[in-house]
């Protein structure tokens, strides 16, 4: 692409023009009235902006999002409130066009219905949220349960909610709303006093902004995405920044790359390092961020390789339209929470303001039914804090999740007896339908577990039946250092090692820029590891190489993965029995051949939730 940039180099760029006390702007017209003067002005304000890592010896991934206490909220809370406002809410969904025909749509409404720049313009100039009630949402958000919001701050029309100094094309300075309000300060301190966690979406592609559409100036964009991101992070303390718009694209060109990705990322945790960034900030995979983000869809298992979240709408449009009449029922979203939950993921469910601000009471009521079923009987404990159960399948009339060594089965369709179908050994120790005083009987024969409930459904949504069980008694934790590590300046691996080092984890993430060690250029390298691994459990591991570029796995001398092509992140998995402090002979082959390099092993097994294979429980080779 020409006149770009890649990774480290623009952050270099950004860091080293914002110091030297600003950065040339774009001067454009309308409400972008940002004259060179104040862009340099603005950006140069950030005149301390972080120096995220970068180059040889960079390793991008910074911990293991499945157990790091960075993400622990983000995976006990598990509901969280998506809010889609802006321009577009002032439209209702409907355009009328000078020449008498209406368009409908939402969100995308300026596109799709071809609504010119400055009819927009003038749209914009007429919004006016003054009834955004920061505490009722907030209030909302806690009477349904949903423990997070991320309201966005930047769709793709660009247009900003916050008043970012970036910029004119924004609520402070392009609307009719009070001046002298701030609605994400608003919604902050309300957040905050309900015990709510906020986050921000923020989307890449920018319909606005001339220089997104440009090649050649594509950089100066980004520079103004970095400059409004700390702009959020230092007037918001965000705990999420949910990434939008990175797709190949056109009506203008998107021209984000997986190497844009790279810098983005590296960026916002230089930010912030708690900050919970979701895969779109890269291109959508595994290796990009540290969750998934299924949109309008549930995965029908758990994700493996990344944590996930599903996103999704509580009629059918992101954006305010007054004609979407299409409300999902409140039995479905609960379920839609419960099933999510029993397969380890986080469900984000959408709410569209009008262009008063208010969120309408269609969404309003279902939220309250969804908060009522949790709170109803404990029926929190199935979702809050819990997970995929590893030990039984999924059943047909219902799902299961499991918290310690309690299964709660989410019963959707009633039964005298219901069957579950175990996938290890376990023994039940007692068990209780919520809410209710009936008996339940619970016997198992071979790998079937029979609930027997005596009496009759507590709810019509889901009546749920705690199950206390006692898994084999696990293997002290182990007293692992990490696998004996081998790093090549070559892409063969042949030869004496260029740097030799203990790897406390293959948790690996160079990307572009970064690799095994700053004596080993980024170009192409080869690594390998050796050593041991020690489950803790009995039973039959997945074990998994996240790799980007080339991977072999061999256990106890046997090679398991293989897949020595040039490929792009993928996961590869294997299933192997596995015995319980025995160590377990394991070596893994990587090279980068180009492109980027990821490398990660994870694990999960019944009794063991997916994480990186954690360092207690790797040895280095002899
Ligand atoms: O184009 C957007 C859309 O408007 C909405 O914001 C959704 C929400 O995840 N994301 C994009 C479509 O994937």
């Amino acid at each position: 692409m020409i006149g770009r940039s890649w990774g480290s180099t623009l952050l270099a760029v950004v860091v080293t023009a914002a110091l030297a006390g600003g950065i040339p702007g774009q001067s454009q017209t309308g409400p972008n009235q940002t004259g060179a003067a104040q862009t340099e002005t603005a950006l140069a304000g950030h005149d301390h902006l972080p120096k995220p890592p970068s180059g040889p010896g960079t390793n991008y991934a910074v911990d293991d999002p499945f157990t790091a206490q960075r993400t622990q909220w983000w995976r006990d809370d598990r509901f969280g409130m998506f809010i889609h406002f802006g321009v577009y809410s002032h439209l209702a969904g409907e355009y009328r066009r000078p020449d008498g025909t209406t368009c409908r749509d939402a969100e995308w409404i300026k596109r799709q219905c071809g609504i010119p720049q400055d009819e927009y313009e003038r749209i914009a100039a007429r919004f006016n949220p003054a009834d955004f009630d920061a505490d009722a949402i907030a209030r909302t958000a806690k009477e349904a349960g949903q423990k997070y919001i991320v309201i966005t701050s930047k769709h793709h029309d660009g247009y900003a909610l916050w008043p970012t100094k970036v910029n004119r094309w924004n609520l402070r300075d392009h609307s009719s709303f009070d001046k002298r309000r701030d609605i994400f300060a608003e919604l902050k301190a309300a957040t905050e006093r309900h015990g709510i966690k906020l986050g921000f979406y923020y989307s890449i592609w920018d319909w606005n902004d001339r220089d997104f559409a440009d090649p050649a100036r594509f950089d100066t964009y980004k520079r103004r995405m970095y400059a409004q991101l700390k702009e959020l992070v230092d007037r918001y303390r965000p705990k999420v920044f949910w990434f939008d718009g990175e797709w190949s694209t056109d009506r203008p060109n998107n021209p984000w790359l997986t190497q844009d990705g790279e810098g983005l990322e590296a960026y916002v945790r230089a930010l912030d390092p708690n900050i919970v960034v979701n895969n779109r900030v890269g291109k959508r995979r595994l290796s990009d961020g540290d969750t998934g983000t299924p949109e309008q869809t549930i995965p029908a298992a758990p994700v493996n390789g990344q944590l996930w979240e599903s996103c999704m709408t509580i009629n059918g449009t992101w954006g305010h339209a007054a004609w979407d009449n299409r409300w999902k029922s409140p039995v479905d979203l609960t379920r839609n929470l419960i099933s999510i939950a029993s397969r380890s993921g986080n469900y984000l469910l959408n709410v569209g303001p009008d262009g008063s601000g208010r969120i309408p009471q269609e969404s309003v009521d279902r939220l309250r039914a969804m908060g009522d079923w949790l709170r109803q009987n404990g029926h929190s404990d199935a979702v809050y804090g819990a997970g995929t159960p590893g030990i039984v399948a999924e059943p047909k009339w219902g799902v299961v999740s499991r918290r310690g060594n309690t299964l709660y089965a989410s019963v959707y369709q009633w039964d005298s007896s219901l069957t579950l179908k175990a996938l290890s050994p376990f023994g039940i120790t007692g068990a209780r339908v919520l809410g209710s005083e009936q008996r339940v009987d619970v016997s198992r024969a071979g790998d079937t577990v029979t609930i027997s409930p005596s009496g009759q459904p507590t709810n019509a949504v889901a009546s749920v039946i705690a199950i206390d069980v006692t898994p084999p008694a696990e293997a002290p934790p182990g007293t692992g250092t990490g696998l004996t590590g081998s790093y090549f300046a070559n892409r063969n691996g042949g030869g004496t090692p260029t740097v030799s080092k203990l790897a406390p984890q293959i948790n690996f993430n160079w990307k572009y820029t970064g690799s095994p060690d700053p004596g080993i250029l980024y170009s192409g390298f080869a690594a390998r590891w050796n050593g041991f691994l020690q489950p803790r459990h009995t039973e039959t591991y997945q074990i998994s190489t996240l790799t980007s570029n080339t991977v072999r796995l061999w256990i106890d001398d046997k090679l398991v993965i293989d897949d020595w092509v040039d490929h792009g992140p993928v996961i590869h998995s294997i299933s192997v029995p596995l015995v319980a402090g025995q160590r377990h002979k394991i070596r893994i082959d990587v090279k980068k051949e180009s492109n980027e390099a990821t490398a990660k092993l994870l694990w999960s097994s019944p009794n063991t939730p997916q994480q990186i294979v954690p360092v207690t429980q790797l040895y280095p080779a002899g």
